[in-house]
């Protein structure tokens, strides 16, 4: 530091290390300064001949392109799908029938749906969840979301649920949320978005991590195999890591805490070394089973529960990269449904074949010419011939004279005659009959808009039952026209009228409102599908997940440090917070320094909390709003709390240290560090939220 000299604005302070290290112009010519404009005298005008100030400027000018229209908001990581069960006999697909433990590099973006860039990760919506496979036979585009149903059955209202879902066009807000007339209005208006609305009702909603979300191909797509015979896909990610949400209050908490909470904990988790993974898993299904499916599966508002076709795990795929670049690689990466390879087809789901349109269309716009396909992040990883030439940013134009077929080139006059279409190796569609006239009318089969809906809820348990009443209230709540908020109510009747009641109680109707014929009975017996629920398939287990120790003058050296190996032991991560960043001296007299001070760490961003310091500190910092919060909160969303006894006066300002539960394990013996952990294993300690909603 000492020999920095900051006079002359800085310009002359540090010196190059070598060749390598100087500054050049774009075009390569090296730079002196590019602190200081030119200018006539150093007081005098800047000079417009500064041809390196206005190439600077000028490149700034233009750094932003048009972000997304929807999941402008998105996290890009690198990783490898890993072939576990080749399937060729269902598929060509390179990626899924070559040899066992064949790996495809994979670039995977999570995203938010509604908000835009800047917007917070914690909001409530739907997940994008977009696999580009570079497969050696062309990149696959698995654009999927972490629900594995969508709001419209046809693209062309895509436009109308997008307008509906993002800010109001006069006032320019609500940012990034659906609890606003707009949205409601349209959902209200539309039923075949009840079930859509179970999901996102629901704590599916609000990830705690990408890391911990299910991923969905939605539509039912098309395997075709080396003899050219059909069979229907429905595409799974599991996450190895299982499961996990947050508690709607949380979520408004983080996103004020840490609105890159998400972005962060993937970056973070790769960056050590934990490695997410989910598996690949595929439902496959033939004709007769679709024509005697309750449900039309060309709808993509319905699933096919995994009681009736069981999900056949074939692959892992591994995310151990993070971007090198966010710009180059997260913003710039170009997805498109249409991306298939041979093996792979589409059915006639009516979303699906709009999107298939949308998306190349949307990538022009975004990227500026019809060549984003030779940015280094969309390339694919094989070899790429073809005619198409020129246009914007061209860089890599074919070599010779051959740019045109049927062509003669090549005939023994040595020269490249280009590429050939080979039936042997390149794709071709499956072979479906299709006949029909031309009309714009919905199917029949894709009428019933309740009956999944309510399988989904009561396949929930109460908890997650009552998470879901709740996020209704919240949203209904801000809507502000009456004669919406008795709408959805009236949809609700058709799913569930327990929720109905709930709902129509907590937004304080007199009277449930009348509930809306329904354009075909709804099934009410449907059976529940345990799969559905996220607590019912929780992962027992701590590992990848965060312990918050906070700590103050005076901690159990012993204590701490007994936490810390527990939660390391388990593949948890820790941090330390402290009233000062500085971090607290212990019980033995050693510093211990601070991952986060308090204020910036509240408990709403850890899995499991632990308090520990003597009882002056407790005392100390038992009138301090962020330590009181850390508490409550913690209770408040029903986390497992580790601590020692000495914190009493500030649990006690907390309002927490009467109501202590099961959830609360002292560990001030040291031994109890391990029985804590196992307990952080459950996620929450639910029977709170059930007590205190008695
Ligand atoms: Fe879409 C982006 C997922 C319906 C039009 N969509 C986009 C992304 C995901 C999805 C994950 C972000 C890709 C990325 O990270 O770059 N979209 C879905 C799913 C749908 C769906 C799972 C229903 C099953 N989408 C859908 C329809 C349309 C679009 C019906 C239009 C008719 N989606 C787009 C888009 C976007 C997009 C406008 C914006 C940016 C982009 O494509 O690259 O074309």
């Amino acid at each position: 530091m000492k020999d920095l000299d900051l006079s002359k604005g800085g310009a002359n302070h540090q010196k190059p290390k070598g060749d390598d290290d100087v500054m050049t112009t774009a075009q390569g010519a090296p730079v002196a300064d590019d602190q200081n404009w030119l200018k006539a005298g150093p007081r005098g005008p800047s000079l417009l001949e500064d041809h390196i100030a206005r190439e600077k400027i000028f490149h700034f000018d233009h750094e932003r392109i048009p972000e997304r229209v929807v999941h402008a908001r998105g996290y890009g990581v690198h990783g490898t799908f890993e072939l576990t069960d080749p399937i060729p006999e269902l598929t060509c697909a390179s990626a899924l029938a070559g040899e066992k433990g064949k790996k495809t590099p994979v670039f995977v973006r999570f995203s938010t749906v509604a908000g835009n860039k800047g917007s917070p990760d914690l909001a409530r919506d739907v997940r994008g969840f977009a696999v580009k496979f570079y497969t050696d036979e062309g990149n696959w585009d698995l654009v999927g979301n972490n629900i594995p149903v969508f709001f419209i059955q046809d693209a062309i209202k895509f436009p109308d649920l997008i307008h509906a879902a993002k800010p109001a066009p006069d006032r320019g807000f609500p940012q990034a949320q659906t609890a606003h007339d707009n949205f409601w209005d349209f959902i209200s208006l539309s039923p075949e978005a009840m079930h859509m609305v179970m999901w996102i009702m629901s704590d599916r909603a609000i990830p705690r991590s990408f890391r911990f979300m299910e991923g969905f191909g939605v539509h039912t797509f098309r395997f075709v195999n080396a003899e050219g015979k059909a069979t229907f896909v429905k595409f799974h990610w599991k996450p190895k890591q299982g499961m996990q949400s947050v508690i709607w209050n949380e979520a408004l908490k983080i996103n004020g805490a840490d609105p890159d909470f998400h972005r962060r904990d993937m970056w973070a988790a790769i960056d050590a070394g934990d490695y997410p993974q989910w598996e690949l898993g595929v439902q496959v299904f033939d004709e007769e089973f679709a024509e005697n499916f309750e449900f039309d599966v060309l709808d993509a508002t319905k699933i096919i529960p995994e009681e009736q076709v069981p999900v056949r795990i074939i692959g892992t795929m591994t995310l151990d990269a993070n971007v090198e670049n966010f710009f180059a690689e997260t913003e710039q990466v170009a997805f498109c449904t249409q991306n298939i390879v041979p093996g792979i087809d589409f059915t006639e789901d009516p979303l699906l074949q709009g999107r298939n349109f949308s998306y190349l269309d949307t990538q022009l716009k975004r990227l500026g010419g019809p060549n984003f396909t030779h940015i280094p992040i969309n390339s694919p990883k094989c070899p790429v011939r073809h005619f198409q030439q020129d246009g914007h940013m061209a860089m890599q134009n074919p070599k010779g004279r051959a740019n045109y077929e049927p062509n003669s080139w090549g005939e023994g006059t040595g020269e490249d005659r280009g590429p050939r279409g080979c039936p042997m190796r390149g794709f071709t569609s499956a072979s479906v009959a299709v006949e029909g006239a031309k009309i714009r009318e919905r199917s029949e089969t894709f009428a019933d808009h309740y009956s999944q809906a309510r399988q989904f809820y009561i396949s929930q348990t109460p908890v997650e039952q009552t998470h879901m009443a709740n996020a209704l209230t919240f949203e209904l709540s801000k809507v502000g026209r009456m004669d919406i908020r008795k709408r959805v109510i009236g949809h609700l009747r058709n799913i569930d009228e327990g929720l109905a009641g709930k709902v129509c109680e907590a937004i304080g109707l007199p009277e449930m409102p009348e509930a809306i014929k329904p354009a075909r009975e709804p099934i009410t017996d449907l059976p529940e599908s345990p799969a559905l629920s996220i607590l019912k398939n929780s992962p027992n287990s701590f590992k990848g997940r965060k312990l918050g120790i906070y700590i103050a003058e005076g901690a159990d050296a012993k204590v701490v440090s007994a936490l810390k190996e527990a939660a390391t032991a388990t593949g948890a991560m820790v941090e330390i917070v402290a009233p000062h960043v500085a971090g607290a001296k212990l019980s033995d007299g050693t510093m211990l320094e601070a991952n986060e001070k308090i204020d910036g760490a509240p408990s709403v961003v850890y899995d499991a909390v632990a308090v520990v310091m003597s009882e002056q500190s407790a005392r100390r910092y038992d009138a301090d709003k962020p330590s009181i919060d850390f508490v409550n909160d913690a209770f408040a969303h029903a986390k497992f709390v580790a601590y020692v006894p000495e914190v009493k006066p500030l649990f006690e300002s907390a309002g927490v240290w009467k109501w202590m539960d099961d959830g609360f394990v002292d560990v001030s013996d040291g031994s109890a560090a391990r029985t804590f952990i196992e307990k952080c294993g459950n996620l929450r300690f639910w029977g709170r939220e059930a007590v205190k909603q008695d």
